[in-house]
């Protein structure tokens, strides 16, 4: 079995113990860390995802599913992170009210960090309110990101925006959206100012948008 069927095998079974030293393997080989992250890491998710779907596994092994992957993550957290935080200046990001998947807003969060904004992460389950307070209360943030995985948290999403937009902080912050359920259509019904479909496109919009305010 190559390391990258090694390491999304691990994450498959939630063998949280042996992911750090299967994804140190891996580098100390040369693989890079983006496909590492992309080939090893994420396609097991995708498996897990759809074996749950299928009534192959259950809550409890989706999470130690999670918890394994965040681990795999951190050993490559110094891989994807460049150096110059705050370059571009703030970041705020969120997964919507009503949801509580976090890793793929925390990719998100890496890879922008990486481009050099300083991020501030409020979580998971965020209520709009709170997206507004932390932009207020951060003027020289440009770019608020919003992420949902559940159809169910796509009305909190569209909630999100409009609060941001009511608040009157639309001169103030360019809005993102991302999530397994978003779409650019979406994203353009709503009034969000862009969509990224992965962590790569989001690192690269963001730079974008915080150039345009
Ligand atoms: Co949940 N879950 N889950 N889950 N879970 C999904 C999302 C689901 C698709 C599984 C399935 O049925 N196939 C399904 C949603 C169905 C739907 O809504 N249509 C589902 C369900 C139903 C549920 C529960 C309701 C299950 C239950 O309790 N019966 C429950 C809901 C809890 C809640 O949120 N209120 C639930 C719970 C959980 C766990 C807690 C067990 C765990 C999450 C742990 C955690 O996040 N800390 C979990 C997991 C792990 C998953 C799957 C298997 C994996 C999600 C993931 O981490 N993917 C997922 C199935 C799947 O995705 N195939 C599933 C890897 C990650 C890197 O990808 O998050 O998509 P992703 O992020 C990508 C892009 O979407 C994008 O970039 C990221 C990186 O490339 N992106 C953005 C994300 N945010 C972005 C923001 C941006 C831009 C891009 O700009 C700001």
């Amino acid at each position: 079995m190559s390391k990258l069927h090694e390491i999304a095998a691990t994450v498959e079974n939630g063998s949280s113990k042996l992911i750090e030293g299967l994804v140190k393997e891996a580098i100390e080989e040369g693989i890079e860390a983006s496909i590492i992250l992309n080939d090893g890491l994420i396609s097991a998710m995708g498996v897990i995802g759809a074996k749950f779907q299928a009534g192959e596994i259950f809550v409890p092994e989706m999470l130690v599913a999670a918890k394994t992957m965040k681990k795999g993550v951190e050993v490559l957290r110094p891989y994807l992170v460049g150096g110059s935080i705050g370059k571009h200046g703030k970041y705020i990001i969120g997964t919507v009210a009503g949801d509580l998947h976090d890793i793929g807003k925390n990719l998100i969060a890496l890879m922008i960090e990486s481009t050099g904004f300083e991020v501030i992460d409020l979580g998971v389950d965020v209520p709009s309110e709170k997206f507004v307070e932390a932009i207020k209360a951060n003027p020289d943030c440009k770019v608020v990101g919003a992420s949902a995985l559940l159809t169910t948290a796509m009305d909190s999403m569209k909630n999100t925006v409009q609060a941001i937009i009511n608040a009157g902080c639309k001169s103030q912050v360019k809005i993102m959206v991302g999530g397994a359920p978003i779409t650019q259509a979406f994203a353009d019904e709503i009034g969000a100012d862009a969509y990224a479909p992965d962590a790569g496109a989001a690192a690269v919009k963001a730079v974008e948008l915080a150039g345009a305010n």
